[in-house]
């Protein structure tokens, strides 16, 4: 069945108007100020941003939403309206009466943290989210809720901030509040993305340059695998922690600044074994994503396939941050006519799955896909899309 199997976007049309509705039902007038921003899938460069390297990820048409207005009082009242039309609330002071601080429910540390760091001073704001950005699926609804809230801030008080600014207080919110240690990657893409364009953001200068993506014949389809297990939580600290150990034994900052050679020097010097696999990623993975990167600036989507396929490797066996239902996809998909190359996208644990195939060919893997996968998958094929911005309610 097509229509449970895919995701369709809402569009920011439809999403503001329901934004909109809800905020006039709730508050009673109507709201003063709008903003969105996206999802994201990273093609390539992943667990590699806490280590400065370089990533590639596209910015997605799902979009948090957001519209709000003063409330003339010194609090701020957010109802989050969910995909299955619950709706979530919290209300907390104004930073100025009482500095916030990270508490329940768990969601509203991802508002908080951003209204926390929010660069201009707030008065009192009530304010309605809606999303389409697919939750606990490894396209980064956390820093599209965050960048969306503070764009809604920068479109309330008329204050704006660059942009890379920007993405890294959200990235200092998540930190702070749901105490996530991200990198910087989410943040950057979900705040300057571009129609149909890949960003190859360097971690390190935090420069990045747009590259041009031509799905003519070629699309970026994503695979859902409906599974997300509960490990994010203390493994991804983890594994920055021991990359990071990896950096000081090589007396570098940053594994950013590693090469080949000294992955040979971290072995003979009896480097712990897990802390070898972690960097042996990394040096690599940083090698893949500047290739990918030059591979699109000349349409040779062969390479960029096999390229996936190498980072999908070395996430699962080196990284370990697969699970068995990512394996099982990408290993559906390796043989299939039409499949150029396949890897995990995000944190890992669980989540999507980010291909690339022959446009022509794309319905017979999807049903591959359906026959051969052990759980549910959700497929959305991805254009590449705008980040953040401010709307216009009028
Ligand atoms: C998560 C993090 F938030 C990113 O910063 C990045 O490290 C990614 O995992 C792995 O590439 O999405």
């Amino acid at each position: 069945n097509k229509m449970t199997n895919e995701a369709i976007a809402k569009g920011e049309r439809q999403l503001l108007l329901e934004a909109r509705a809800k905020f006039v039902e709730k508050f009673g007038r109507e709201p003063a100020a709008a903003a969105s921003a996206p999802g994201r899938v990273n093609l390539i460069g992943e667990h590699v941003d806490y280590c400065e390297g370089f990533v590639l990820p596209v910015a997605l048409p799902f979009l948090t939403l957001v519209v709000g207005g003063y409330n003339n009082k010194e609090e701020c009242n957010i109802i989050s309206v969910l995909a299955d039309g619950q709706e979530l609330m919290t209300s907390f002071p104004t930073p100025s009466v009482v500095p916030l601080k990270p508490g329940s429910p768990a969601w509203a540390n991802y508002v908080k943290g951003v209204v926390a760091n929010f660069t201009g001073i707030l008065r009192g704001f009530d304010a309605v989210i809606v999303s389409d950005v697919p939750m606990g699926s490894g396209v980064s609804s956390s820093a599209s809720l965050e960048v969306a809230v503070f764009t809604f801030l920068e479109a309330l008080t008329g204050v704006r901030v660059n942009p890379v600014k920007k993405a890294l207080l959200c990235q200092k919110a998540e930190h702070e509040f749901p105490g996530m240690p991200c990198g910087i990657m989410d943040q950057y893409i979900v705040t300057l993305g571009q129609k149909d364009h890949a960003l190859l953001i360097d971690c390190r200068s935090l420069e990045a340059t747009q590259i041009p993506i031509d799905t003519k014949d070629i699309v970026i389809l994503v695979v859902n695998s409906n599974v997300k297990h509960q490990l994010t939580g203390s493994e991804y600290p983890q594994r920055r922690a021991q990359c990071q150990t990896a950096a000081e034994q090589l007396s570098v900052s940053s594994l950013r600044s590693a090469n080949v050679k000294d992955l040979e020097k971290l072995k003979r010097n009896g480097c712990d074994e897990l802390v070898f696999k972690r960097a042996t990623h990394v040096v690599n993975e940083i090698h893949r994503t500047e290739e990918t990167a030059n591979c699109l600036r000349q349409n040779d989507f062969k390479r960029v396939g096999e390229l996936f396929y190498a980072s999908h490797d070395s996430l699962s066996t080196l990284m370990e941050v697969s699970c068995p239902e990512l394996d099982q996809l990408v290993d559906i998909m390796r043989p299939l006519p039409g499949v150029l190359g396949a890897r995990m996208t995000g944190g890992g644990f669980g989540g999507c799955v980010v291909a690339l195939v022959n446009r022509e060919q794309v319905d017979d893997v999807k049903r591959k896909i359906l026959s051969e996968y052990n759980g549910s998958p959700v497929f959305f094929v991805c254009q590449p899309s705008d980040g953040a911005r401010v709307l216009q309610l009028t």
